[in-house]
């Protein structure tokens, strides 16, 4: 099936978005997805997992060293997360203003570690802060398979084209 905004996958801009233990202990998966959703961006993948603490050590292989590392990853793997890959035109880059600064108290009312975090620590939500690192991620998280390739009827009043 080939609908309105279907794009090739070279065109797709994608990001990973992972809601935290702390997000989804909260209850806040809900609210989250529905602010992907209605900007008008396409959910192509999630799925929930409790991820080892190796592999979340593989997540934040950046921060290996760092002083929160152990902490970091120690609390990535405590619980449930909510893996998702979003698409749409500038996803990386809004999905990144959508989610606010890395410190809750830093972050804008109206994002979502500014409208429901107060610690670093504890701030709800990871995205990919660029096109390089959404490619990673994705395909750490997820397998090519688990992409999902569909149309959006509403595609047609969300983009001119
Ligand atoms: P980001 O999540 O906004 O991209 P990064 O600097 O990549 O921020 O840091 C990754 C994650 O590590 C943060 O979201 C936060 O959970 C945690 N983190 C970063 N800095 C600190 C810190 O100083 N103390 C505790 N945790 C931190």
């Amino acid at each position: 099936f080939v609908g309105s905004g279907t794009v090739s996958a070279e065109e797709a801009e994608r990001t990973f978005i992972a809601i935290k233990p702390d997000g989804v202990q909260r209850g806040l998966i809900a609210d989250i997805i529905a602010r992907f959703e209605r900007k008008g961006y396409k959910l192509v993948a999630v799925k929930i997992l409790v991820p080892t603490k190796e592999f979340a050590g593989k997540h934040y292989a950046e921060h290996e060293g760092r002083p929160f590392f152990e902490g970091l990853t120690d609390f990535l793997s405590s619980g449930p997360v909510l893996a998702m890959v979003w698409e749409g035109q500038g996803v990386v880059t809004y999905g990144r203003k959508m989610i606010g600064a890395t410190k809750p108290l830093e972050s804008a009312p109206g994002t979502i570690r500014g409208d429901f975090g107060i610690q670093v620590g504890r701030n709800i939500i990871h995205g990919s802060d660029s096109p390089d690192s959404a490619k990673k991620e994705i395909g750490l998280w997820f397998t090519p398979e688990d992409l999902v390739s569909y149309g959006l009827d509403i595609h047609k009043w969300v983009y001119e084209k």
